[in-house]
């Protein structure tokens, strides 16, 4: 923290370009936890502004270590991620991988190492954009960097690195686009429950009720943290016969370009099940036709509260699954339960979904996890205003399920609690759970935005051990907040 104060200046004009405008990005860094601390190992270009390069090298490191120093290699065991993040003092917003570089000095036999690749603030939707690719490309080098013993090396391949990521950026047509665009769509048969998933979602509950066959293509907004950067479209397409023959004669108007896709099939309608899966590998053809692998969320639907305990609901879970994992072969898919009748399903699948959107979301798990740490916390959950799960940590699954069917109800208690002015303070406890633990939901406010955390810890942890440390927690996600999506 320090550091960053000590850095705070305006480094910014001194960051020269080697050619013209037009280089999208401005400079590349590898850092290293040296003994010293973070350095700047390698960096591009020569006349980078050393204090600048140090600014890089301590934050990407102190984001993936927190503030303690790196001791110990099985802490941080197989990072490897990236993040986006903000340096607003040089106006630049950097894609950073993080990664270990085994080293049998150091302590743990690896060094915490970061690669960074930066752009103007204003271009950093380039970033998002492009994310998938840059990461391939940066994560080939980050392989040469750990594979090698010769620390001479690394020029070489920051060299190549930056060659690379020039070609790259000259083929692309536009690099200096503003918006993130987002679009997800949501497909299933007819009366699949897609329309009144959404309004779920948002507790439209009058609306579940009044909802009529979707006709074509319902597309709606969506906003999770910040729109500045982005635009977040959700295309619910009717499910009617009629309209799925359009979808495939016009997939490059429907199917092309998805970022994210939710699936539904409703898990009550078993003489459905096949027309089903049909439509699902026709859809999964035509992303592979398009070359497009975006995450799917599939949602079992209408796993209703009262069939939870069904012998035959659960055969036909457990068929579906397998029919889906099956035939979803090059594809991430991650296959869940959902109720309209239990919301915290429907906000688990959809956090899940959109989640899935973040490059940060490893980042700010690691942020859960120190705080964790450093409160003896066992479980933790951040939540926005409208309960989307933002990220979570957890010693173990278990407890994770828990928590995340728990929140919705801590939250609406805590908003009718502060409703009725009940609360003095701006958390709630729950009584002694096991006689060992109890739980805390607690307001935060992280720049301009409202969070929620809810945490599982020791009966006798203090609430002000969890206070002394929140202000470095909110610190660091203010940071990561504003490049969430
Ligand atoms: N039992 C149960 N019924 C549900 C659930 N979700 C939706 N439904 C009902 O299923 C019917 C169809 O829901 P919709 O949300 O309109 O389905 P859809 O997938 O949007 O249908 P199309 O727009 O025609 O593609 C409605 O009567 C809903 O009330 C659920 O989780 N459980
Ligand atoms: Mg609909």
């Amino acid at each position: 923290m320090i550091f960053f104060l000590l850095c705070k200046n305006s480094f910014q004009k001194n960051i020269t370009m080697e050619k013209s405008d037009r280089q999208v990005i401005k400079s590349i860094v590898l850092s290293e936890f040296g003994s010293d601390g973070p350095i700047p190992v390698i960096y591009w270009p020569k006349s980078l502004e050393k204090r600048a390069g140090l600014l890089i090298s301590m934050k990407t490191i102190s984001l993936l270590m927190g503030d303690s120093t790196y001791q110990d290699s099985s802490e941080i065991n197989g990072i490897n991620y990236f993040g986006v993040i903000p340096f607003p003092d040089l106006k630049l917003t950097g894609l950073t991988y993080f990664f270990l570089i085994p080293d049998p000095k150091a302590r743990g036999n690896a060094k915490a190492a970061t690669i960074t690749i930066l752009v103007d603030e204003d271009n950093k939707n380039f970033l998002y954009e492009n994310m998938k690719y840059l990461r391939v490309i940066i994560d080939r080098t980050a392989t040469k960097i750990q594979e090698t013993l010769d620390k001479i090396k690394y020029q070489q391949y920051i060299d190549a690195l930056k060659e690379e990521l020039n070609e790259f950026t000259i083929e692309l047509k536009d690099p200096f686009s503003l918006k993130r665009k987002i679009k997800i769509v949501f497909v299933g048969l007819d009366k699949a429950g897609k329309t009144s998933f959404l309004y779920g979602v948002k507790k439209k509950y009058s609306e579940i009720i009044k909802s009529m066959p979707t006709k074509g293509v319902n597309r709606s907004e969506e906003e999770l943290i910040s729109q500045k950067n982005s635009e977040i479209m959700i295309w619910d397409l009717g499910g009617q016969q009629k309209y799925l023959d359009k979808y495939f004669e016009q997939s490059k108007l429907y199917l092309y370009n998805i970022d994210l896709l939710f699936f539904f099939i409703d898990i009550q309608d078993q003489k459905r099940f096949d027309q089903s899966l049909a439509l699902y590998r026709n859809v999964i053809r035509s992303l592979n036709d398009f070359d497009e692998f975006p995450p799917i969320v599939v949602c079992l639907n209408k796993y209703d509260p009262d069939l939870q305990n069904s012998e035959e609901t659960n055969q036909h879970y457990q068929y579906l699954y397998e029919k889906i994992k099956d035939l979803s072969d090059r594809f991430f898919v991650k296959i869940f339960k959902t109720s309209v009748f239990t919301q915290w399903s429907l906000m688990v699948a959809y956090s899940f979904g959109l989640g899935q959107l973040s490059p940060n979301r490893e980042l700010f798990r690691q942020q859960l996890k120190q705080f964790a740490k450093k409160t003896s916390i066992e479980s933790i959950l951040l939540l926005n205003e409208n309960g989307i799960i933002i990220s979570n940590y957890s010693h173990d699954d278990t407890q994770e399920k828990v928590f995340e069917i728990s929140a919705p109800h801590f939250q609406t208690l805590y908003k009718t609690f502060k409703e009725f002015k009940l609360l003095k303070k701006d958390y709630i406890v729950s009584l002694s759970i096991n006689d060992s633990k109890k739980m805390v939901f607690k307001r935060i406010k992280v720049q301009k935005y409202t969070l929620y955390l809810l945490l599982l810890l020791e009966i006798d942890t203090s609430i002000d051990k969890i206070e002394q440390n929140l202000p470095d927690l909110s610190d660091n996600l203010v940071e990561l907040v504003n490049t969430y999506i």
